[in-house]
């Protein structure tokens, strides 16, 4: 089989013992890699109802057909597990060097089964599996870890690592590398730290296994020129993703507040513009020719590298309008190895329970210093607010209850990334059906919908939904590869079957990918099925603030979601993808795609419709 290696690495963390496992060629040809191999060997292997912190939950790394290859923006991989934020399925997308070293090891996944008993790294040279002593790291920040790391495996080395947090065990710890790329916002750093394992070495030099190199390669440097050539290429070199700020203070989307507002006053000091005034360089993936981590020295003098994502949920979302301040906070999520979206969320929503007294502590919008404070007592769950906080924001409202849940900004307990959606169904659709909880990265419709018909509920936004989530969600997850040539700079998607046909030898027409990304979406929606033992639509619905608060400031003051209209969407995006009215695969969509091997278990669980 060309294109793929055709093998597992499986490591048994509790025995140290490791093997090499063949898995089934159908697997490779029906699911690519990355998002679809994770999910299909999570079905197959993950027992059912395992504890996401316990050792029975399978941790895996997985590349895919066009990782690491000649292709812009390749150097990527998925991070999977069950989530111990969400309880359902949860993954991440790292770029890092790591990713093409495992490609190289000659292994299409890792998988980590079971739990050291005391911390250790895993070095894996191509077949070969050392499980080191990591005593010694244990504790320490990312960074400082990654760099004792690269003295002792090489400079060239792919590490990926987490912080105290995922030691903690905080549910919404992240795997990080190369001190800015950061991956698995469900919790995939605190199921690294629950099995001990503080870091992973890869070092491969196998290959990549392709079917026509010569084509490969050919075709995917046209691919490279056409990037730079791109008519937004310089602007983009400029902001990268810190463009968005601005854009989404005009179009009323910019989270403020904890969602209460769509617009930020002081949105200046923290946008694209105030970011390049302070940028003394930028970095960014291997294998990437449109690098976007923008790096600025921070209050602290320090290098911080900035993403939209991360200014707004520690920014605007906080009342923080000081980039530098906003910049220290984010260094320190990626030293201490927590995501910065579902952190800015849980800060916002002490801050909001403080104002209205639903806890005791003092949290008050734009205190930069008790932010700082408390990012520390989240990580290291040093306090009670903070070991409430590192529990994620759904949590964190049930505990504390007297209607603190109404405003806790979150879809099946993921907190939602940096877009306001009062007056954007589209993206609350996207947000509610993402497959892991509220994340962007599946279908980031918002900026079609303002530029169209934003107001409406139509059949044809869930559509568009499922349209992107087909692409970005089904195919860049599974490819894998970073989405952004295309969805930045207009890379023209055709290269994409083109090169995989290339690197396979197998002929992909969009037919079978659009195809291939339902059968990821639909397996990965009987995953959580499954481990809920059971569905509802409710799990579908955005955050109830959209619906009962409306914005109060800006060009859309009043604007709220129509619960009625949104609950016509929802059928129509279950509709247009084969599901029942409660959000569960029909029998004949579950066949028809391929995935007959799930039926049984979900009828049982909660009887399949025709
Ligand atoms: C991603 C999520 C994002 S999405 C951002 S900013 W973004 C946040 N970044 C964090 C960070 O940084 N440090 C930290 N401690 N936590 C962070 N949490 C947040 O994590 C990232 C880029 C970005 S930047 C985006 S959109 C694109 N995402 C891709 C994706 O999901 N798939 C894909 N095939 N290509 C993508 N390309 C882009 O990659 P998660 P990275 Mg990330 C500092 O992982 O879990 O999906 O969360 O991987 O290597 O850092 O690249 O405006
Ligand atoms: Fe990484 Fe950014 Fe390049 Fe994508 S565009 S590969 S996220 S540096």
């Amino acid at each position: 089989m060309k294109g793929w290696h055709g093998r597992i690495l499986w490591i048994n963390l509790s025995t140290g013992e490791s093997k090499e496992v063949e898995y089934p060629k159908e697997w490779a040809l029906d699911f690519l890699g990355g998002r679809g191999l994770a999910a299909r060997i999570l079905w197959e292997y993950l027992p059912v109802g395992a504890d996401p912190l316990g050792p029975d939950n399978l941790l895996i790394m997985a590349v895919g057909p066009l990782t690491g290859v000649t292709l812009p923006s390749s150097g990527k991989m998925v991070v999977a597990a069950k989530s111990p934020l969400t309880g359902g399925y949860g993954d991440g997308n790292i770029g890092s060097w790591a990713a093409v070293e495992l490609r190289k090891t000659g292994f299409d996944a890792v998988v980590f089964q079971g739990a050291s008993r005391k911390p250790i790294v895993a070095y894996i040279e191509d077949g070969k599996v050392a499980l080191e002593d990591a005593e010694d790291l244990w504790g320490l920040d990312t960074f400082e870890t990654e760099r004792r790391l690269r003295e002792r495996y090489g400079k060239d080395a792919g590490i990926v690592e987490i912080g105290p947090a995922g030691e903690k065990l905080v549910r919404f710890a992240t795997v990080i590398s190369q001190e800015g790329r950061s991956g698995g916002r469900p919790g995939l750093g605190a199921v690294m730290g629950s099995k001990k394992l503080k870091a992973v070495v890869f070092r491969g030099t196998r290959g990549f296994n392709l079917h026509d190199p010569k084509k490969v390669k050919e075709e995917g440097s046209k691919a490279y020129i056409e990037v730079v050539r791109a008519k937004n290429y310089k602007f983009w070199m400029r902001q990268g993703t810190m463009m968005t700020v601005e854009w989404a203070q005009e179009a009323g989307v910019l989270p403020a507040f904890n969602f209460r507002e769509g617009v930020f006053d002081e949105y200046q000091g923290i946008g694209g513009f105030r970011m390049e005034e302070l940028k003394i360089g930028q970095r960014g993936c291997p294998k990437c020719n449109m690098t976007c981590g923008n790096m600025i020295r921070d209050e602290e003098g320090e290098i911080s590298e900035l993403d939209y994502e991360n200014v707004a949920m520690l920014g605007s979302n906080l009342g923080l309008g000081d980039l530098r301040k906003v910049a220290v906070l984010n260094r320190m999520a990626d030293m201490l190895g927590l995501d910065t979206i579902s952190l800015g969320s849980v800060m916002a929503w002490a801050a909001e329970a403080s104002e209205l007294g639903h806890i005791q502590e003092k949290v008050e919008w734009g205190d930069y210093d008790r932010f700082k404070e408390l990012v520390g007592e989240i990580a290291y769950r040093e306090t009670g607010l903070g070991d409430l906080l590192a529990e994620g924001v759904r949590e964190a409202c049930t505990r504390t209850g007297k209607e603190s849940c109404d405003y806790a900004i979150h879809v099946k307990g993921l907190e939602v990334s940096a877009y306001d959606c009062h007056a954007a169904p589209g993206m609350a659709l996207a947000y509610g059906t993402s497959p892991i909880g509220a994340h962007h990265k599946d279908a980031w419709v918002i900026s079609w919908e303002v530029a169209t018909d934003r107001f409406s509920y139509s059949r044809d936004k869930a559509a568009k939904v499922i349209e992107l989530q087909r692409i970005r969600g089904g195919l860049f997850e599974s490819f894998v590869a970073c989405r952004f040539p295309w969805v930045e700079v207009g890379l023209n998607l055709e290269y994409y079957p083109k090169i995989l046909t290339y690197a396979t030898g197998v002929t992909y027409t969009w037919e079978d990918l659009y195809r291939l990304a339902d059968r990821v979406y639909s397996l990965v929606r009987a995953l959580w099925i499954r481990e809920y033992g059971g569905w509802s639509r409710e799990m579908d619905m955005p955050p109830a603030r959209w619906f009962k608060h409306p914005l109060t400031k800006g060009p859309l003051a009043g604007a709220r979601l129509d619960p009625n209209k949104y609950d016509e969407l929802l059928n129509h995006y279950y509709d247009l993808r084969g599901w029942d009215e409660r959000g569960v695969p029909r029998r004949s969509t579950l066949e028809k795609l391929g995935l007959g091997f799930t039926v049984e278990t979900l009828d049982k669980i909660i009887g399949l419709k025709g």
